[in-house]
Parts: C-alpha cells; structure tokens; sequence
C-alpha cells in the first residue's frame, strides 16, 4: 500500500504534473488500483433546498445576488420535497443525498429544518451530505447528533490565487469551518475548481492545501468550472482537458485513499475525457441530470457511458440492475406524504 503523506512539498508536486502523461497515469492508476477496485464508482446525487439570492459574491457562481444570471430565486424547500427527491435518488441507484443552500452560513432556525431533512434522508438507507456555507462548532455538533455523514466546503483553488475570485469570506473561514466539520466527526468533503483562470501553480497549490491537512478530505470534488453568463468568471479561457485529467491524476496520487469526484462539468466533457479521468483515479461522480442550478449529462447517458466502459455503480446496482429497477413496478416515483420522520 502506499504511505498515506501529509507533508507534500510544492517542488515535488510541480515535478508530479510535469511528467509524461502516460508516466503519470501509470503511476495515479498504480495507485487507484491498490486501494479501490478500478472498476467501481461512488455516485451521489445533488437536491439544491435554497436556491439564490446568496449575499456571497464567488466570481463562479450563478447563485449569487450580484450578479445577472436569470436565475429564479427559490425559499427553503419543505422537508416533505426533499425526502420526495430523495427517494428518487435512491430508485435511480444513487448512495449519497447532497443537498445544497445558497447561504453564506446557516441560521440556527434554518437549521431545525435541515436536520428535519437529514433525518429524513438517512431514514431512507442514504447517505446524507450537506453544504450550507460556513458552520460554526456548536452547528456542526448539532448536524453530528442529526446523523449527518459529510459536510461539503471548498477551498475552491489556492490561498494565492482565491483573493481573485471571491472578497466576502477568506481562506482562512474555509479552513475553520472545515475543522470544525473534522472536529465534530463529519466526514469532509472538500476540493476545488478547475478553469477559473488560474496558473497550474494555483492547481499545485489547491491540491498541497488538500493533502497536506491533518487528514485528508474522505471525498475531493474536482470542478471544472460551469461557465454562466452574468458571472465574472464567463468567459474565462478554457482549460485544457488534458491539463484537468493531469489535476485528477496528481490528486489520486497525493490522497490514495480519498474518493476522487468527477465533479461540475461533465456536461461539456467528451465520453473519452470522462474515461480518463477515471482511468487516472476519479471514482465518484454527481449523478442526475442537475447539479444545483445547471445541468448534469441525463442518468441515462451515465448508465450508458458506465455500460461502455465496463463500470459498476458502487453499493450494488450496475446498469443492468438499474434497468432492473426502473422497470419495477415501485420504481414511479411516489410523492411522499408523510413527515420526515
Ligand atoms: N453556499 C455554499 C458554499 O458556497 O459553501 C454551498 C453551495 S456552493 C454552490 C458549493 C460549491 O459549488 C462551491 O464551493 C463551488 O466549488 C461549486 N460551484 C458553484 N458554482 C460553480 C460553477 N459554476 N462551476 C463549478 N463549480 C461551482
Ligand atoms: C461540488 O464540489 N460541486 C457541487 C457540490 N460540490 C455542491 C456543486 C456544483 C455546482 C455547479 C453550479 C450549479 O449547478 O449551480
Ligand atoms: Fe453563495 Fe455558495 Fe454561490 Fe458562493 S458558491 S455565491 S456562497 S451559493
């Protein structure tokens, strides 16, 4: 097995990115294989509960308030929705129930209803993630005592190149928030995006503040940027696919024992980009034909996509399971009338 490392040094990082890319690949795949089966890949299925309006101004996102994007703005939804959604998720094969908010941190009554959620979910056999925006300890504590199994925060690049993007919350409240997700024993979920504009330097220096935490985040969502029109970030030059698959396969190597997501922006990624990126260690995806606000390829073409390339859906179902599934006569998706607990 390869050692677990914390102590990465930027030199030897830059020296990881820049080999020859089948030389990399060996080496990210070596590693993909002695600790998962190269097979097999995680997927989770995003909920956005609140949508817009968000005081925050991240240069990527379409939700936030400041800027144009058409985006229509939506209150906290109901328990009874979510857990509706839910089950959805669950009939298609999906693990893992993320639900996401538009906030810059939670309110404590906003709160009461999360759990509500959280509660709910769980109860249905899924996993439960959450990102809500900074959290404080006593919250995170209250999220813990719910049930809730993964806490998504992003560093989202690095320290040097973040001031570009985003004013209104630091590096640092990233980082404190995630030590707080740690403390309380939530699993961490974090990671970054990638086409923002930044230098492969800003890529070294994300992926150096991921590995070298005390522990690695359980879960490291790598984002290529989703570019919409009204953010400031539209417009932003394209990065290259094999500089992105390079990204997943240094992030492989540094945290071997993390889930490597495949995460926004497979919608405008070939088949072929997508089957190196798991060549080169993704095994996670978002699965369900929306993200929060944009869209994601149809369950449909991953089933397919899977199919090809011979890889199972983690936790039991393949493709042919979920045709399987779909094919029940439970499988039409039943409105769910009760509480969520
Ligand atoms: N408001 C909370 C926060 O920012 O922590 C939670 C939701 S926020 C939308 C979750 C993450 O989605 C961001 O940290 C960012 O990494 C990612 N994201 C948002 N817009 C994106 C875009 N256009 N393309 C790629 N990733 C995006
Ligand atoms: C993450 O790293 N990517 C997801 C999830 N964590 C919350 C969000 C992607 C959002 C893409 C833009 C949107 O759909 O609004
Ligand atoms: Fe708000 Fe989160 Fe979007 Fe930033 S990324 S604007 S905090 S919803």
């Amino acid at each position: 097995m390869t050692q677990i490392r914390h102590n990465w040094q930027r030199d030897e990082v830059e020296r990881l990115f820049s080999q020859p890319l089948n030389d990399l690949l060996f080496e990210a795949h070596r590693i993909h294989r002695q600790h998962f089966d190269a097979n097999e890949v995680q997927v989770s299925t995003l909920l956005s509960i609140k949508t817009g309006a968000c005081p925050e101004d991240c240069g990527y996102c379409p939700q936030s308030a400041r800027y144009e994007t058409g985006l229509e703005r939506e209150r906290l939804l109901p328990v009874v929705e979510v857990m509706a959604a839910a089950q959805k998720a669950r009939a298609a094969g999906s693990s893992r129930f993320c639900m996401g908010a538009a906030w810059r941190s939670p309110k404590d009554k906003d709160l009461d209803q999360v759990v509500e959620m959280v509660k709910g979910v769980k109860a249905l056999g899924l996993e439960t993630c959450l990102t809500l925006g900074m959290l404080s300890e006593a919250q995170t504590e209250r999220l813990k005592a719910a049930g809730l199994d993964y806490y998504n925060h992003n560093l989202d690049t690095s320290p040097e190149f973040y001031g570009s993007v985003i004013s209104t919350r630091t590096y640092q409240d990233r980082l404190d928030t995630l030590q707080h997700v740690r403390e309380a024993g939530i699993n961490v979920c974090s990671g970054g995006i990638l086409g923002m504009g930044e230098q492969r330097t800003d890529r070294v220096g994300l992926l150096l503040q991921l590995a070298n935490m005390e522990k690695h985040p359980e879960s490291v969502p790598i984002n290529m940027l989703v570019q919409v029109e009204g953010t400031p970030l539209h417009g932003s030059e394209q990065l290259d696919p094999l500089e992105f698959v390079r990204s997943i396969a240094v992030a492989r190597i540094m945290m071997p024992e993390s889930f490597v997501r495949l995460s926004a922006g497979r919608e405008e990624m070939s088949d072929e980009m997508q089957a190196m990126c798991f060549f080169a260690g993704a095994n996670s995806i978002f699965y369900g034909e929306k993200l929060l606000t944009t869209n994601n390829p149809a369950a449909e073409e991953d089933k397919a996509l899977f199919e090809r390339l011979g890889i199972r859906i983690m936790g039991g179902t393949d493709a042919s399971d979920l045709e399987a599934v779909e094919a029940r006569p439970d499988f039409t998706y039943k409105a769910c009338s009760g509480h969520a607990h």
